[in-house]
């Protein structure tokens, strides 16, 4: 949002005057004092998080000003210092006396929880001017602001993991970088019972011969959703979404899908594996299976990510190996690359997993874009002839069903007698994700799943144009509403009713 000197002159004299500036960004939670006479004005509104950015919106950082680079919602820790793939830094802020921001809270903790709210305290802050005051952020959008080194934040969901960040400010409006965070679960109302969600029934997943099986070694079917890239749509996945997702849609699994190339994990390691981190235990809080999905596709031999993603799931594995609703994706689509690189790749990477994680389930993705070959021109036994040498494991399947008929269908039903496969992504209409449904199809593969319980997860839970999308566009800056079928797509509509069913755990 570019303003030109003429407003900014303007701006500084209403606020003189004592008429605030117009907020701006339309989506910023909370609006910005107007900064006082004769302190710094930025050339460009303050970035925020929770806000649209659009291709060429400047805007200042920490005394510095940016141009986005690519459109996107902004999230904490998605800072413009932080993420060269979606700002390009222009120079230093102009026309300013003080532009040095506060230095970041540290040692941001909770110190105590009730079934509706958290309380927080962090240290104070430093400035070269002084700290007037702290911002403090639930899940990535502003919630309060308060002059004091502590704050309760109220109105929270019973049995609720949120996440929490502070941000010092100084008199000039210049905001510190993010204190840690620290995430904190509301104490339980007595509501749902927690041995009644997918997670609680079912435990620890295992794989049994061709089949997934529960804690008791019955098995098991696993019916859920996708979230879309998350440089793109993590503002989809949301408490309120995800709440939706678990008691709306009654689903199983939420899959995490972490591209690492197109502006992806390569670009920010650091941040994407917090998101990931974050919304594992946003699914652990409400009794979902978490599918940490590794997104290659482009280019599509896994080798090219093999040691990024040996440092991916080295720090997901040491994390979360007390969890028992995890899963594993390792390569999302391999594509252009034969099997026998692909099974290289797993076989180099499922050890350095292993050695922090000995149970979480495995799942390999299939050459020809998890088509088990089919896409090109091979098939399944090239992995029943040379499988990956290693236990606990799955291979993966997708299909999107206006493209991949009969054929697809036929691989699909030989190779699960063969081998342990689990449907991590398929859609009702093109392999483009868009185009027309074909609902009669996408039934065969359902009905065909349900009969050998093959566990799936549809693609995917955004507002994306694209017909594959399940909520309609605007959906998720508007913040839902989430529940029912008011916001959903035809794909949308009909998923839900496919994956809300009741399910049938055997439970001895
Ligand atoms: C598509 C997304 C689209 C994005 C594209 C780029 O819908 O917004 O621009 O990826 O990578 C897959 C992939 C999945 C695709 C999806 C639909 O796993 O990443 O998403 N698809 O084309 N395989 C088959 C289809």
């Amino acid at each position: 949002m570019r303003r030109p000197l003429s407003t900014l002159l303007a701006g500084t004299l209403l606020a003189a005057l004592g008429f605030g500036l117009a907020p701006s960004p339309a989506l910023a939670t909370v609006t910005e004092r107007a900064p006082a006479a004769g302190a710094q004005v930025a050339a460009y509104a303050q970035w925020q998080p929770n806000t649209s950015y659009t291709v060429g919106t400047r805007v200042s950082y920490g005394g510095k000003d940016y141009e986005c680079l690519q459109s996107h919602t902004s999230l904490t820790g998605w800072e413009p210092s932080n993420t060269p793939a979606l700002w390009k830094l222009l120079g230093d802020s102009s026309g300013g006396t003080d532009t040095t921001a506060p230095s970041a809270p540290a040692s941001l903790r909770s110190t105590g929880t009730t079934s509706s709210s958290v309380s927080l305290a962090w240290n104070a802050a430093g400035d070269n001017v002084g700290v007037t005051g702290y911002v403090v952020y639930r899940d990535g959008a502003q919630v309060a602001t308060t002059a004091g080194t502590s704050h309760t934040v109220g109105s929270l969901s019973a049995s609720t993991a949120y996440t929490f960040t502070v941000r010092a400010r100084d008199a000039a409006g210049n905001i510190s970088p993010a204190s840690n965070a620290v995430t904190a679960t509301t104490q339980s109302d007595g509501g749902t019972p927690p041995g009644t969600t997918p997670a609680a029934i079912n435990g620890r997943l295992k794989v049994c011969g061709v089949k997934l099986c529960n804690q008791y070694g019955k098995p098991i079917q696993l019916r859920g959703m996708s979230s879309h890239g998350l440089q793109w749509y993590s503002h989809c996945l949301t408490n309120g979404s995800l709440d939706a997702l678990a008691t709306d849609w009654n689903s199983d699994v939420l899959r995490i899908s972490l591209y690492v190339q197109e502006g992806g994990y390569e670009t920010n390691p650091r941040m994407f594996t917090d998101r990931v981190h974050q919304l594992i235990e946003m699914a652990t809080a409400r009794g979902m299976y978490a599918l940490v999905d590794w997104h290659q596709l482009t280019p599509g031999d896994p080798n090219y990510n093999l040691s990024r993603a040996k440092t991916f799931f080295t720090e997901i594995a040491q994390r979360h190996r007390g969890k028992t609703n995890l899963l594993y994706d390792i390569a999302n689509e391999p594509n252009g690359v034969s099997w026998s690189r692909i099974k290289s790749y797993a076989e180099q990477l499922i050890p350095v997993i292993r050695a922090q994680d000995p149970t979480t389930p495995i799942l390999i993705g299939t050459h020809g874009w998890g088509s088990l070959g089919i896409s090109d021109g091979r098939n399944e036994t090239d992995i029943i002839n040379n499988p990956v040498q290693a236990t606990n494991i799955m291979y993966t399947f997708h299909f999107y069903a206006a493209s991949h008929d009969q054929e697809y269908l036929d691989a699909l039903n030989r190779a699960s007698d063969r081998i342990p496969i689990f449907v991590t992504e398929f859609g009702t209409q093109e392999a483009s994700g868009d185009g027309p449904n074909n609902f009669t199809r996408t039934q065969q593969y359902l009905d065909l799943m349900a009969n050998k319980k093959i566990s799936w997860v549809n693609w995917n839970f955004s507002d994306d144009e694209r017909s594959g999308a399940v909520f309609k566009p605007g959906t998720c800056n508007n913040n839902g509403p989430w529940t029912g079928t008011t916001s959903l797509k035809p794909a949308g509509v009909w998923i839900r009713d496919r994956i809300r069913t009741p399910d049938s755990f055997p439970t001895t």
